[in-house]
């Protein structure tokens, strides 16, 4: 995906209390048994695979209706920074699997220890820009990318806080169709950019993605794709959690990551929310096999 990298550093990240509903903790593994490891291997592409340790439930801790699960929430993500902090360190490429999406709070961590320009492409359904105030649900994963950019608790704005935090117009959203009013009125008042499925039926995917590729690189010092599955259709992508009519079709949400791998910008990336557990089969983890190898260079021809 970028030639500066001799191997990818696969990260399994089994962890799923940022979300209401539970499944998304087998997410990586459903993605090995759906032929990763296989794919990884015929397109030849370095890699050592590392799982984290999913963390203890945290027993007699107060409670937080607008931050919930707060503390299990904090301990993966600190661990997954450290580790996503080394790996750039080390000069890999960090592949995240998640997990929920509350687990970008830990890789964007990590990053912005190591990379202090960071860009961000966000391909999602949704924008995960609340905060404690404006969530309607309290649930950690609707909040990651407002973390990111330093807003939120200061106990997880603190894990990113390490390093640097993103500048939003470094940040690009890219599918969004399920958006909260706290979370519309942070992303006209910050200026970020979103190019809501609106857009991407009107201009279409590759002049969205050159634009994306654009905002995403221009002043920074590396690109990090967080790709939550719900951002392509339910209709071929039903094993999530919060799915969203409208979305991405196979070949825009392919074309996408072509397009990406061929511009060679990104320094990370992260694949989340696959729930095995509200799969129609393999349907959804196959699906994702076949996107992360065209990240990784897959080509028709
Ligand atoms: N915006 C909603 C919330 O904050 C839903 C978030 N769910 C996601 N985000 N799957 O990507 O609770
Ligand atoms: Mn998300
Ligand atoms: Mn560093
Ligand atoms: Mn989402």
């Amino acid at each position: 995906t970028n030639h500066r990298f001799s191997q990818v550093s696969v990260f399994s990240v089994p962890f799923d209390r940022g979300a209401a509903r539970r499944g998304a903790a087998q997410g990586p593994e459903a993605l090995f048994r759906a032929g990763l490891a296989r794919k990884l291997q015929a397109l030849g592409v370095q890699y050592i695979a590392e799982r984290l340790a999913p963390p203890p439930h945290a027993k007699g801790t107060a409670r937080d209706a607008r931050l919930k699960n707060l503390h299990e929430v904090l301990a993966v993500n600190e661990a997954l920074a450290a580790r996503i902090h080394a790996a750039a360190e080390a000069g890999h490429f960090p592949l995240v699997l998640g997990g929920d999406h509350s687990i970008a709070i830990g890789t964007l961590a990590g990053l912005t220890r190591h990379y202090h320009q960071l860009g961000v492409i966000w391909m999602d359904a949704h924008s995960d820009l609340n905060t404690p105030d404006t969530t309607p649900s309290g649930n950690i994963h609707g909040m990651s990318l407002a973390v990111g950019l330093g807003k939120g608790d200061a106990r997880l704005t603190g894990i990113s806080g390490y390093g640097s935090f993103i500048s939003p117009e470094h940040v690009v959203l890219i599918g969004a169709r399920s958006l909260d009013q706290g979370e519309r009125e942070l992303i006209r008042r910050e200026g970020i950019t979103c190019y809501t499925m609106q857009d991407i039926d009107r201009l279409g995917m590759f002049r969205v993605m050159e634009e994306s590729i654009r905002i995403a690189s221009s002043g920074t010092d590396g690109v990090h794709l967080s790709f939550d599955i719900d951002s392509v259709d339910p209709s071929i992508a039903p094993g999530t959690g919060t799915p969203v009519p409208g979305g991405l079709s196979y070949r825009e949400a392919h074309l996408a990551l072509e397009t990406l791998h061929e511009a060679g910008i990104l320094v990370s990336a992260e694949f989340v929310e696959s729930n095995p557990l509200l799969d129609s089969g393999q349907r959804t983890s196959r699906l994702l096999v076949g996107l992360i190898s065209s990240l990784l260079g897959e080509r028709i021809l």
